[in-house]
């Protein structure tokens, strides 16, 4: 029986990464479908179960969500909270409503305790208060996995989540001020190149990183999340979280990162650290042993080569990116 799969959030950095994997794969027995806020606004029960009704799906991939960087979020803690409890209670119902056979939705390794052991597992989610610059996110997504528990002990549903690291790639969100710090520091850099003070020579031009640089993150290329989602949707069993996180060796500082992107962007110029901005989490360590052992052949893609095709994504599509 054909699969009719609606990935909520289908419009995003996540959802367009799927979409493109699919677009190659061209799977006989599924017909997915991509929506965005201008099929639903899944804040609203009424607006969220006309789409349901309209496309009847058998599983759910569900990615919709107010997402933003450190900046974003520590300036709007509450509406991350509400607009993010509001649309994962609504997907959920509908799902159980629909009879869905499968619901994926996303966590984050930001939302894990902030005071915790190292690296971070699966089992830790609730084991103490995030970090306090994303609560209202953090809580939100951490209500998914609490909610997922109580539809399958009262219903039986196969309501599961994944807990990726940070994410970056193509059609991410360049909006400065709400971005992730890779966005973020693509559009800052792009511009220092090619806007700002024309007069000077990129050699004179100097580029500011947020923060003192040292803060540590686990970056996912799109591409690599995207065969894993549809992995796990095909073939993971189980209500319990799986995070999808390269190795704990591929962490970098951001001021590695930055280095990365001038090498990338071949900027001439000098890197100077913006220490009156915060540096949010000083790190979120996570294992991804239990995908390794489910998975152990699965290769992530170099991290300076998914870097440098994101620049190359951004600078070829600079007039439609969201920025
Ligand atoms: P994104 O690029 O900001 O996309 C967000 C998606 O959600 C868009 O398709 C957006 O639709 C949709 N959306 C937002 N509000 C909505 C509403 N009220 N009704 C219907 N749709 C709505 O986000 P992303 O980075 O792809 O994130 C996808 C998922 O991954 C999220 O659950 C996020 O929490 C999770 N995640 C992201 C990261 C990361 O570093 N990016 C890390 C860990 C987990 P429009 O296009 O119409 O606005
Ligand atoms: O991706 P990011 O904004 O969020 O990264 P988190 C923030 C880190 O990058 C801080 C530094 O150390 C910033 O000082 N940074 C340097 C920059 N330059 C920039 C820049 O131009 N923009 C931004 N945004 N940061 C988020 C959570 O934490 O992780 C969200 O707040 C979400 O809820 C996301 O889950 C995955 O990695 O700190």
């Amino acid at each position: 029986m054909t699969k009719i799969v609606l990935v909520t959030g289908g419009t995003g950095l996540v959802g367009r990464a799927i979409e493109a994997v699919i677009d190659e794969e061209k799977p006989t027995n599924e017909r997915w479908i991509f929506v965005g806020s201008k099929d639903a606004d899944l804040t609203d029960l009424q607006s969220t179960r006309s789409m349901f009704d309209k496309y009847k799906p058998t599983h759910v991939i569900h990615l919709a969500a107010m997402v933003g960087g450190l900046f974003h979020n520590m300036n709007n803690n509450l509406d991350f909270l509400r607009k993010n409890m509001q649309i994962n209670d609504n997907v959920l119902l509908l799902s159980h409503e629909f009879n869905v056979q499968k619901v994926v939705s996303c966590l984050s390794t930001c939302i894990f305790p902030d005071k915790t052991s190292y690296p971070i597992d699966e089992t830790m989610i609730h084991n103490g208060p995030p970090h306090e610059s994303n609560f209202g996110y953090s809580y939100a997504k951490r209500m998914i996995d609490i909610t997922n528990r109580a539809y399958n002990e009262q219903y039986g549903s196969m309501f599961t989540s994944v807990v990726p690291c940070n994410v970056f790639g193509p059609f991410d969100n360049f909006t400065p001020g709400v971005s992730h710090v890779i966005p973020g520091m693509i559009h800052r850099l792009h511009e220092t190149m090619y806007s700002k003070e024309p007069e000077k020579a990129q050699e004179e031009k100097t580029f500011a990183v947020y923060g003192t640089g040292k803060p540590l993150r686990q970056f996912i290329y799109s591409k690599d999340l995207a065969k894993l989602f549809i992995w796990v949707l095909r073939s993971y069993q189980s209500v319990e979280p799986i995070i999808l996180s390269v190795d704990e060796t591929a962490e970098v500082t951001i001021a590695h990162l930055a280095e990365s992107l001038v090498r990338a962007f071949e900027f001439r110029g000098k890197l100077e650290f913006d220490t009156s901005k915060a540096d949010g989490q000083y790190k979120k360590t996570a294992s991804n042993a239990k995908l390794r052992k489910l998975l152990p052949d699965f290769q992530f893609i170099d991290f300076d080569s998914a870097i440098r095709e994101t620049v190359q994504w951004y600078i070829e599509n600079y007039d439609k990116a969201r920025k």
